[in-house]
């Protein structure tokens, strides 16, 4: 198991989600990863500019492009050449740099390019282009720029790979743009709403998301703590009322790792400048423990 981290804010409004690797180390992430037997290497961070350095408006209507391609750019490169039989887990940083983590787990260990599927939880879709965003901000539209939309170099970080839209489920959702879901349902993609998650339970969409990702062989899951009610998770920039219970992001989790067909993890959003005392990073430690073996009983 390697742990890596993007300490970067560079794509959120809010500053903070830079510091979500220290937090999620200081919540004893490989402790706790070790307790479960497995052998953790952490390989450190990847090197993000400070916005005190930027000229933030220096991309057309992107904020911070640049710099956020190079971070994912170094991401991409650094996953991509790890052994395919490794988990990386992934550590935000705002959700940008899913750009780079999706793809270099996609390329990783993969010369026959099998698909990769993507399990998506999140309260957001990600899924704005820079034309339909009412922000701006990038941690907006990292699934669109997978899907190959978007600003070309940002869409281009796969060297012509990209997710296919049928490869992609989301869970958690209960916030979406007006743009933003004309996008979604023209790319066909598939989102449980909160709505979905109150009528059919976590159990019935875990087992429907695996089931529709059936002959997908390598999937990755981007856990955005704002997926989480935040009541659960209060330390995060864009906290939506009505999300995910403590116990049923455990029992996703739980179910994912019954299925044992995850390969890569990612665990975003986590703001140490508006959390309470690490609540929201010990929480998501433990929602990844819970995905890599933790059992109750
Ligand atoms: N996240 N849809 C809003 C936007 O600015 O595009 C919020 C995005 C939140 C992104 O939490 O990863
Ligand atoms: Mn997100
Ligand atoms: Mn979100
Ligand atoms: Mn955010």
């Amino acid at each position: 198991m390697n742990i890596l981290g993007i300490p970067m804010d560079l794509g959120a409004g809010r500053r903070g989600v830079d510091m979500g690797p220290s937090a999620l180390r200081n919540a004893h992430l490989a402790a706790r990863l070790r307790d479960l037997g497995h052998t953790v290497r952490d390989l450190g961070d990847v090197d993000v500019a400070l916005p005190e350095t930027l000229d933030k408006h220096a991309g057309a209507g992107l904020v911070f492009l640049d710099p956020i391609l190079e971070a994912c750019r170094a991401t991409a490169e650094q996953l991509a050449a790890l052994p395919g039989d490794v988990f990386p887990i992934t550590l935000g940083g705002d959700h940008s740099v899913s750009m780079g983590t999706v793809t270099g787990n996609a390329l990783r260990g993969n010369p026959a390019g099998e698909r990769t599927g993507l399990i998506w939880v999140d309260a957001h879709t990600d899924y704005n282009t820079p034309e339909s965003s009412p922000s701006g901000n990038i941690h907006g539209m990292p699934v669109a720029h997978l899907t190959g939309l978007g600003d070309a170099d940002l869409a281009g970080l796969g060297g012509g790979w990209s997710l296919r839209p049928e490869d992609i489920v989301m869970i958690g959702i209960r916030s979406v743009d007006a743009f933003e879901r004309d996008l979604l349902r023209e790319a066909g993609i598939k989102a449980y709403t909160m709505k979905e998650v109150d009528q059919l339970g976590i159990t019935r969409i875990t087992e429907e998301t695996l089931e529709r990702l059936g002959d997908v062989r390598r999937l990755h899951v981007s856990f955005d703590a704002d997926a989480l009610d935040p009541t659960v998770a209060p330390g995060v920039g864009t906290p939506v009322p009505g999300g995910l219970t403590y116990r049923e992001g455990h029992l996703l989790m739980e179910l994912l790792c019954e299925s044992n067909r995850v390969t890569s993890l990612d665990i975003v959003e986590v703001n140490p400048v508006l959390d309470t005392r690490n609540q929201t990073a010990e929480v998501m430690v433990g929602m990844a423990a819970s995905l890599l073996g933790q059992r109750i009983l």
